[in-house]
């Protein structure tokens, strides 16, 4: 018995030094279980945030204005289902199944990234969601592609990639909307100022509230703490807003030469504990859609299963 814990203990030892050597863990691995669990709940929950997060811009596609607009959002769209998947597989290397990790999300239990509970009124929330939600998204995720663990570090460098897309395509949509009429600059500065905080709580709550974050750096399943990556965010966009002629909607957001950092007025935190637990403008909105879609995509979760004459399981969806 105690040989049995010694050896857990030098198995801890040994994965500390890995990981502190900057080592990835790999699916075989031994890890702690822990570590496992703190991976679980934080790839699903990004999984979930990436397929949740294409209905508030998809409700967009039919209204694209024009041709080229409506191919990328569509494209934009579509990549984060695949972000989805690529999520949803990595959870899957630790042990999750994955239809559980959809029983989560569909039965309400699971979380997903606040800033998808929020409306898209006007065409402008499309380019602001790229560029200020891609850009928060992504900052955070260059930080993830140095996480511990290997297919998630792996996946990140992926999502980033085309995520840098995604910043391109809303930039593209609020310059054209800044730079149009008068009433096409308020539409953008408006969709700025109501995605504003929303965004800033996409990086956690702040560290003395975060109950993760402190294994999470200890194992390097994070690299940087909640506060860092919001920092990191702001001092990044406010002088491409400010570049625009548009408001910043913090009047107390201003650079501060001692710290080398814009200063800015923390969000309402108990808004973030609302809206991650159920009670946002839309959670209950998305939530339906997300089941609604569940439901219509069943035959084909059904026809994939259905062994083929040859006794074989379907590789690819019959096209007739
Ligand atoms: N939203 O102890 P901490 C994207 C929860 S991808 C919802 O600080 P942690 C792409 C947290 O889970 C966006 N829940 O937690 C895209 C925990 O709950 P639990 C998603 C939040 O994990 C763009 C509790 O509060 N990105 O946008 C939030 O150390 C455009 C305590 O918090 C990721 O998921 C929140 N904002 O740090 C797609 C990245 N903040 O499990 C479509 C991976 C906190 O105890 C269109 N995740 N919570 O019940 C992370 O980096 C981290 O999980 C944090 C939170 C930073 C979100």
């Amino acid at each position: 018995m105690l040989q049995e814990a010694k050896t857990e203990e030098q198995k801890l030892a040994e994965f500390e030094a890995r990981v502190g050597r900057g080592e990835k863990v790999e699916p075989g691995d031994w890890m702690p279980e822990a570590y496992r669990k703190n991976l679980i709940r934080m790839i699903s929950q990004h999984a979930h945030s990436e397929i949740v997060g294409q209905l508030p811009e998809g409700k967009w596609i039919p209204f694209a204005p024009g041709f080229r607009r409506k191919l990328t959002l569509v494209a934009k769209v579509q990549d984060e289902a695949g972000h989805g998947q690529l999520l949803y597989r990595a959870a899957e290397t630790l042990g999750k199944p994955r239809e559980e990790m959809m029983e989560e999300l569909l039965s309400g239990k699971a979380k997903y990234a606040n800033v998808f509970n929020y409306p898209t009124p006007t065409w402008a929330d499309v380019g602001v969601i790229g560029w200020l939600v891609d850009t928060a998204a992504v900052v955070n995720q260059t930080m993830l592609a140095q996480s511990s663990y290997g297919p998630y570090a792996r996946a990140m460098k992926r999502i980033c990639y085309e995520e840098a897309f995604h910043i391109k395509q809303g930039y593209d949509i609020v310059v054209a909307l800044a730079k149009g009429t008068p009433e096409q600059a308020r539409m953008a500065q408006d969709a700025v100022n109501r995605w504003w905080y929303p965004t800033l709580m996409m990086s956690g709550p702040p560290d003395t509230m975060s109950t993760h974050s402190e294994q999470a750096l200890k194992w390097r399943i994070k690299t940087k703490s909640n506060e860092q990556v919001r920092q990191e965010f702001i001092d990044l966009i406010v002088p491409q807003i400010r570049a625009l002629g548009m408001d910043v909607p913090d009047k107390d957001c201003v650079f501060d030469e001692t710290t080398g950092h814009h200063r800015y007025t923390q969000p309402d935190w108990e808004e973030l504990r609302r809206v991650i637990n159920g009670d946002g403008p839309c959670n209950a909105e998305r939530l339906e859609q997300r089941r609604k879609a569940h439901e219509e995509g069943r035959w084909v979760r059904e026809a994939m299963a259905t062994p083929s004459r040859n006794g074989n399981r379907q590789k690819s969806i019959p096209v007739s």
